[in-house]
């Protein structure tokens, strides 16, 4: 095994939390002893951390690039920490002190990275290095990756016998046309670009979209001061009680300058359109028998246990699913790919694979409310975990938190995130954050971490 593996090479595209999950699951069977093959990740950005990494900018990033970031000022965790945290490096052992179940942005991003900064995880990472293009070829059964080296502008090719493609699947936007939009005078954009309420403040907002971003950025507007929030769907209302200044209303029809056009015939004037409306799993480096084509869903076609390319397993693809899990879901996966890049899980036969994906496929299609979304993605979940030595967490414990969170939500969008709840990796119960989230403004670490003295919360008082 030593030998073939020590000619083996594996192209990571993406050091975000899949690509690193990848390195992290090679790092723990090499610090076991094992022979490990070359490892080379190429991440356009100039940092890992993938949508984590916070970027100011909007449009290119400095290089030029289609600005990868998604992520905003003052975003908080939209779930409970304790339903992602890492099987094998708990929050406690990063921040030596319970936190609360929601910490904002640079907190988790900062979790992120203290567990892969334990290892030697940086020295296979090529930042600032955009993977262009990807061939196989049949004969030698490698894959030849062209790659731009952005920072001195070369663009230069090399081989691989696997290749992980964990390069994010929020980032190109979907943005739909509505008629006579092109006329609307205010600010019209995408979630994508959206990097903060504050330009909102004293606006009225219309949010196109009715799941994540569309409730949280309506929530971050009304928290940081727009005038009124309007969400506008077209399928399935989030149908939750709003605070007054916040509503949800049908699809919008068209528009003319500043008013906007319902299903339902009403109308009314907006300052600003935020467009909600998801992304597309977008890989422009990669030829058509080789991409993934698949709506944002919990099971994507063609993907064997969520990551094999059917046709071409040597082609790995990591965290292309929808998500209620996140980085322990990447974990699970990236575990399973190392075995089998490693040799030491055998995958059976192509059909047997396809009958495989076309029962997951099957259940996903029977899964219709939240709840039943979360069994699904828990007992895929599971399997994973039964396919390699990923530290066991309690996986159905994580699945009673996610269907707390959903009740949760559906209580108070806006108090939702003041609740607590107990680590099923070290059994520790979240500290209550010093103070309400409605009442949070800053969202940096130093704040977050910081504690209120007795004599603080004297004077608040
Ligand atoms: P990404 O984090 O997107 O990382 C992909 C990486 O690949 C990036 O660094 C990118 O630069 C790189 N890349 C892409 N193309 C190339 C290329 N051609 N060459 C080289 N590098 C490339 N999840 C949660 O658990 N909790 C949350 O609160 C939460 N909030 C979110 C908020 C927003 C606005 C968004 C968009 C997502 C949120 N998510 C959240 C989900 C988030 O996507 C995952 O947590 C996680 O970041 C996915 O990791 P990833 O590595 O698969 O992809
Ligand atoms: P997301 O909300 O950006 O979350 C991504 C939405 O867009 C659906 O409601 C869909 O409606 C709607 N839509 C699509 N095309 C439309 C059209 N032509 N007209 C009207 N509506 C349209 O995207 P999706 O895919 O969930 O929903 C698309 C990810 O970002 C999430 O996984 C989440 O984890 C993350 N996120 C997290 C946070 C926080 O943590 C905040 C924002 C986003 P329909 O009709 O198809 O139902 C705080």
């Amino acid at each position: 095994n030593k030998n073939i593996l020590k000619n083996k090479r594996v192209g990571i595209i993406g050091a975000g939390p899949s690509g690193l999950a990848q390195i992290r699951a090679f790092e723990a069977l090499k610090s076991q002893g094992f022979a490990m093959p070359e490892i080379v990740c190429f991440e356009k950005q100039d940092n890992w951390g993938g949508m984590w990494n916070y970027s100011w900018r909007t449009g290119v990033g400095k290089y030029g690039e289609p600005l990868h970031g998604s992520m905003y000022k003052y975003l908080w965790s939209n779930g409970p920490k304790e339903c992602l945290e890492f099987a094998d490096y708990s929050f406690d052992e990063h921040f030596k002190k319970p936190i609360s179940s929601y910490p904002p942005r640079p907190v988790l991003f900062d979790y992120i990275q203290g567990r892969i900064k334990k290892s030697n995880a940086r020295e296979y990472i090529r930042f600032n290095t955009t993977a262009r293009w990807v061939s196989f070829d049949e004969e030698t059964k490698k894959f030849t990756v062209i790659l731009d080296d952005l920072k001195i502008d070369k663009t230069y090719s090399e081989e691989f016998d696997f290749l992980v493609v964990a390069s994010g699947h929020f980032s190109t936007p979907n943005m739909p046309y509505f008629k006579g939009i092109e006329n609307f005078p205010g600010t019209v954009m995408h979630a994508h670009d959206f990097r903060g309420a504050d330009q909102f403040i004293d606006r009225n907002v219309l949010l196109i979209g009715s799941s994540y971003s569309a409730e949280d950025i309506g929530v971050q507007c009304y928290k940081h001061g727009a005038k009124s929030v309007t969400l506008s769907y077209r399928s399935n209302q989030i149908g939750i009680e709003w605070p007054e200044g916040m509503k949800e209303v049908p699809l919008v029809t068209r528009f003319e300058d500043d008013t906007a056009f319902f299903k339902d015939g009403t109308t009314e004037k907006f300052d600003a359109v935020i467009m909600c409306t998801g992304y597309q799993h977008k890989f422009p480096f990669l030829p058509d028998e080789m991409r993934l084509k698949t709506k944002n869903n919990l099971y994507p076609d063609h993907l064997y246990k969520g990551v094999f390319f059917n046709d071409l397993p040597q082609l790995i693809y990591l965290g292309m699913q929808d998500q209620y899990y996140t980085f322990n879901m990447f974990d699970t996966q990236a575990w399973v790919a190392r075995d089998y890049m490693m040799g030491r899980l055998e995958l059976p036969t192509p059909a047997e694979r396809r009958l495989d994906i076309d029962q997951w496929l099957e259940k996903n299609e029977q899964a219709e409310t939240g709840e039943e979304h979360v069994d699904f993605q828990t007992a895929y979940i599971k399997d994973l975990l039964s396919l390699s030595d990923y530290p066991h967490f309690n996986v159905d414990q994580v699945a009673v938190m996610f269907k707390e969170w959903l009740k949760d939500k559906e209580e108070c969008i806006l108090t939702y995130r003041d609740k607590t709840y107990q680590s099923v990796v070290t059994g520790t119960k979240a500290a209550v954050h010093h103070t309400e989230w409605m009442d949070e403004l800053n969202d940096t670490k130093e704040r977050y971490l910081y504690e209120v003295t007795d004599e603080e919360e004297l004077v608040a008082e």
